[in-house]
């Protein structure tokens, strides 16, 4: 079959990359996007003629969209996720590693002809402002709508991205294929993708800067300037040039005096960021705009503070759980020109979740596409036949939404949007915005206090390195619920060696232009939980509560408590001002502050032990599936050892 024409680009370099893959996946056409809304909703209305997206009620919804995914392709498949360094060991115990030239001959296999019968679409993006100097540029190339329409959501797509490429511009080559060739005559399926995991590939080459995906059309997976870009690719990129990539989200607030604060927090998938990027502070006074939800770019400035962008342009965010009472400005977001995945279709054109704060309607269709009903007794449920119980539900593990069902909504209708940092300015220039504070969480039941306050630079780092968290439903994985550790919330998101990353963050000391202006560090915990299961603290909203005793902190207005593992707030620190939500649920118990804020001493040391031996696995270990210690360096920082052992010491004094 002769292969179509390639398009022309004025840059050499794109155009021979475009016409390399032409030839390799062999598509019936070749579309260019220039990323105008026109051209956004006719891929749109195209899909709904294809059955590959449902039209919601443009009154209710303008502009927004359903689709409903295979069901092998609900998340991140962090088993099919590859570094494919040069040496295994710039992979590190923490990925899984294959030969480049071994990967890129099999997946150029899988690549030949998958695209017959289907549409490369060319994506030029920008990963943070055009013409930002922190923002770096991509090229992908895919035969799915879904992600063009998706991608011009979450980064700034089109023309504007060649035109500020040029002549020879370099861009990050990111090539994507759902893994599904068509027929002659053949008709498309809902949701194309490679059925068994085992042919999905999600790999990057770190080392040549290049992305290649196969296979699978979900969200991180797919949408290649996200994970695969900000954070693993350009994670490397940062450790080689002095910059950190991180799975941070960036918010500006503002205290009643009128004081500007910008914080990052790095908490795991589905732990929260987004939640916090925009919360509505309980505390009377205080004002929070969002800049990112999950991925900031930290530069080192001359006067030694770290400046941060978001390099996204959306929110690919959780759907279960957000709700009016948890997260009304994200609700707001998502009321045009949002993409919806895997949610409940409700009959008068809308969409409808679990915890979305709003009843059910009587009958609706699930993720899976087929028909499920208002439950007996909770008219917030649904169940898959009429008239079940809550109970019965339950048992079933059914839920009607899917637990990783997501929202992709652009930033710009964000009603809290921090509009210049989220354009990359600081004071009219394009610096990013200059960090006070760091933050570190994950969910964590037991032991983890609500704050906790590190003592130095290198203490903050040894508490990124030694973070847990419950696996959560945003990727596909048989520990759900398992407490696992989870770096600096990295763990799936190293491009490179875990040890050598705990290097870079203690180098962002030692070469910092003025060490007394990094950020403070701290690690918080929004989910410890009574022996019943319920939640210690309403979280939400409250944990303004928190930001304000940090805010305090930095000002020295206020005594932390000096303990074995960091300084925490006496609980008459943490302001209860405005505590009467009529839900109790809402309501801080004053009665568990004094368990959030004291040192849990046995279980401190078990978790202790837990980090040493995570500490102990990373050592020298080549990846993920090695089993032969190397001889070379790529250990765990002696300094992070040393912090450990001080923390013990202390322990069990
Ligand atoms: P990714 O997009 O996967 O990186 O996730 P995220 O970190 O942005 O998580 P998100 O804010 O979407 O929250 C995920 C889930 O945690 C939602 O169901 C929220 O309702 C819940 N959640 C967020 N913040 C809190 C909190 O402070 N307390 C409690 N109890 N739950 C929270
Ligand atoms: C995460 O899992 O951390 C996400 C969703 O933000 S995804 O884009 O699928 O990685
Ligand atoms: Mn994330």
């Amino acid at each position: 079959m002769a292969t179509v024409k390639t398009p022309k680009f004025a840059n050499g370099k794109v155009f021979a990359w475009v016409d390399k893959w032409n030839r390799i996946c062999k598509p019936e056409k070749i579309v260019v996007v220039k990323g105008t809304k026109e051209e956004h909703l006719a891929i749109c209305e195209m899909m709904v003629k294809k059955g590959q997206f449902i039209k919601l009620d443009p009154k209710k919804r303008p502009d927004c969209y359903l689709a409903r995914s295979h069901e092998s392709d609900v998340a991140r498949v962090e088993g099919r996720t590859f570094i494919c360094s040069k040496n295994e060991i710039d992979a590190g115990p923490t990925n899984h590693w294959m030969d480049p030239v071994e990967m890129k001959a099999k997946m150029t296999k899988a690549y030949t002809g998958c695209m017959k019968g289907r549409t490369m679409y060319v994506i030029p993006f920008a990963m943070g402002p055009i013409g930002n100097p922190i923002t770096q540029y991509g090229i992908e190339l895919t035969d799915s709508p879904y992600v063009v329409v998706n991608m011009n959501i979450m980064t700034r797509t089109g023309s504007d991205v060649l035109k500020h490429l040029g002549k020879d511009g370099s861009f990050v080559p990111c090539i994507h294929s759902v893994g599904a060739p068509l027929k002659k005559g053949q008709k498309d399926v809902a949701w194309p993708c490679a059925k068994r995991i085992e042919d999905k590939y999600i790999t990057q080459f770190p080392e040549d800067g290049e992305i290649w995906s196969f296979g699978s059309g979900y969200g991180g997976n797919a949408l290649l300037g996200k994970k695969c870009f900000a954070l693993r690719i350009a994670s490397k990129l940062a450790k080689d040039q002095g910059w950190m990539a991180e799975h941070m989200l960036i918010l500006t607030l503002t205290s009643p005096e009128k004081k500007q604060y910008h914080v990052t927090a790095a908490f795991p998938s589905a732990c929260g960021k987004t939640n916090l990027a925009m919360m509505l502070p309980k505390l009377p006074g205080w004002k929070l705009q969002t800049i990112g939800d999950d991925i900031a770019w930290l530069k080192p400035g001359a006067d030694g503070r770290l400046y941060a962008i978001n390099p996204e342009n959306g929110f690919f965010g959780v759907a279960p759980g957000t709700s009016n009472d948890s997260n009304p400005n994200a609700l707001k977001s998502c009321k045009k020109g949002t993409i919806f995945t895997n949610v409940v279709l409700t009959p008068d054109g809308d969409i409808w979740w679990e915890d979305m704060g709003i009843k059910a309607p009587k009958e609706g269709v699930d993720w899976k596409g087929n028909k499920c009903y208002v439950c007996a007794d909770d008219p917030y449920r649904m169940g898959p036949k009429p008239g079940m119980t809550k109970k019965e539900i339950k048992e079933m593990g059914y839920v009607a939404a899917h637990k990783n069902s997501r929202f992709t909504a652009p930033a710009e209708n964000c009603p809290v949007l921090d509009k210049a940092g989220f354009n990359g300015l600081y004071n009219g220039k394009p610096t990013g915005v200059p960090i006070d504070a760091m933050l570190f969480g994950g969910r964590r039941p037991s032991t983890i206090p609500l704050v906790n306050e590190a003592k130095s630079w290198t203490h903050g780092v040894f508490l990124g390195s030694a973070a847990g968290s419950e696996v959560t439903a945003a990727v596909i994985s048989d520990q759900i619920g398992q407490v696992r550790r989870d770096p600096m919330a990295m763990l799936p998101f190293f491009g490179y060696n875990v040890c050598d990353y705990f290097q870079h963050w203690l180098e962002m000391e030692r070469t910092s232009a003025d060490a007394s202006k990094l950020p403070r560090i701290y690690f918080v915990n929004w989910f410890r939980k009574t022996a019943d299961g319920k939640f210690m603290w309403p979280g939400f909203g409250d944990n303004s509560r928190v930001l304000k005793w940090i805010c305090q902190r930095i000002e020295g207005k206020v005594k932390a408590n000096e303990t074995p593992i960091g300084n925490l707030p006496f609980p008459k620190d943490i302001d209860l001002a405005n505590n009467d939500d009529p839900n109790p649920n809402f309501r801080v118990d004053p009665k568990y502050l004094k368990d959030l804020l004291t040192v849990d001493v046995e279980g401190w040391k078990k978790e202790i032990a837990t980090v040493g031996a995570s500490y102990d696995e990373y050592d020298a270990k080549p990846s993920k599936d090695s089993n032969v210690r190397s001889t070379t360096a790529h250990r765990v920082p002696k300094a992070l050892r040393q912090v450990l052992a001080d923390v013990s010491a202390k322990l069990e004094n």
